[in-house]
């Protein structure tokens, strides 16, 4: 398992977004402190412990076990006011429409890039944070998105792929973006059944854009535009743009038999479509051949956080062992978090839906920051969704 893990760490992290891997000295020992330094108390609404009675948390929609939090609020006294976003852009534009009550957020990596450019993120203090350097796998830290971590905590990692029901799909999974871009495949299994796609701009115009041997970080508007037409051609096909309740409203009840998903969210709904009898689930996951997006997500704290200290409290609480471990065994998305290995279930570390094998990875794209170009992928994707 430690030498299948190394490989496929090194195997991430040595392609050309992140070459810049290890290039400073991590940040050094230091004590671990259950209140926070400095404290939260010259807000007025803080508790005995420095820390203020509430804390504001933004997440992806199903991402965290809720067990965590009440644990949190109960050891701490810290009331955790919790909400979850769809994708990065919609947090992106919570964050840029003024909303100032968040304290702690979840992007993923070429979000967190964007963000500290336009000055979104507070800078974390690693003294605040011990779990940081005693936990996490140093090969998820000091990242080209945010060297020296300066700005947030490694959270969890994923890739996106297909879902599919094995009843549906028989002895031929859907190993193609064909399945889901191909107007004839898709009227098919339209008819067969239902498609559900991620609500994310970013994936479907990236995986259209995969499916059309481009890069998923293409610039070029005419490739863009390629994509959005192959995007319109299926649209009538489409049952629902779903990427937040997708593995539980639709995959579980048989609502779809087909949907982009994210491999976490892909392996949750299989673990719930395990059959007694035969012990095999119904849903199954593949990345397609022409490959998708890897992901790292992150823990930052908004620039505008008035509880700061709590906040950083409140990440080194995430990146605990036991509640790294308590978070993947929930979610079944792979955690940086090396000190909690020891407590995620077996059958989480062994799937290779989860921890892809280095034939999958070598497949895989980061998604790095658009640019100006962010401006052509939002007018595609409001065309897309209003056509
Ligand atoms: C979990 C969302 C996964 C995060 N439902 C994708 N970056």
């Amino acid at each position: 398992m430690k030498i299948y893990k190394w490989l496929m760490l090194t195997l991430i992290f040595f392609i050309p977004i992140f070459s810049a891997c290890g290039s400073s000295a991590p940040p050094a020992e230091v004590s671990s402190s259950e209140t926070p330094t400095g404290g939260d108390t010259a807000a007025s609404n803080s508790t005995e412990s420095g820390l203020a009675k509430e804390l504001s948390v933004y997440n992806w929609a199903d991402y965290i076990d809720e067990e965590v939090l009440k644990n949190y609020e109960k050891e701490y006294g810290v009331k955790i006011i919790y909400d979850t976003f769809a994708s990065n852009e919609d947090l992106l534009a919570k964050l840029q429409g003024g909303a100032t009550g968040y304290d702690v957020i979840f992007p993923s990596d070429y979000m967190v890039a964007q963000m500290i450019e336009l000055g979104l993120l507070a800078e974390i203090d690693h003294n605040n944070i011990p779990n940081l350097k005693k936990n996490m796998d140093p090969f998820f830290l000091d990242l080209p998105y945010d060297p020296g971590n300066k700005h947030c905590v490694p959270y969890q990692w994923g890739t996106t792929g297909i879902a599919y029901s094995k009843k549906a799909f028989g002895d031929t999974p859907p190993d193609s973006w064909a399945y889901l871009y191909d107007p004839e495949l898709a009227k098919k299994w339209a008819g067969a059944g239902g498609i559900n796609i991620l609500n994310d701009q970013r994936e479907v115009i990236g995986e259209a854009l995969k499916y059309l041997g481009y890069s998923l970080n293409s610039t070029d508007e005419k490739q863009l535009e390629e994509a959005k037409n192959l995007v319109l051609q299926v649209k009538p096909y489409i049952k629902s743009f779903n990427s937040e309740d997708y593995d539980e409203s639709l995959l579980v009840p048989h609502e779809v038999v087909i949907s982009m998903a994210w491999s976490g969210d892909a392996a949750q709904a299989a673990s719930k479509t395990i059959d007694e009898a035969t012990g095999e689930s119904d849903w199954a996951y593949i990345v397609p051949k022409e490959g998708a997006f890897v992901f790292q997500d992150n823990v930052c704290i908004t620039a505008t956080s008035e509880r700061k200290a709590t906040a950083e409290h409140f990440l080194n609480y995430l990146l605990d062992a036991k509640n790294g471990a308590a978070i993947t065994n929930y979610t079944y998305y792979p955690s940086p978090n090396k000190a909690a290995e020891e407590f995620i279930n077996k059958d989480i570390l062994n799937d290779p839906s989860i921890y892809p094998p280095k034939e999958v990875m070598s497949k895989l794209e980061w998604g790095k920051p658009l640019g100006e170009a962010v401006f052509i992928y939002d007018r595609l994707w409001t065309e897309i969704k209003s056509q």
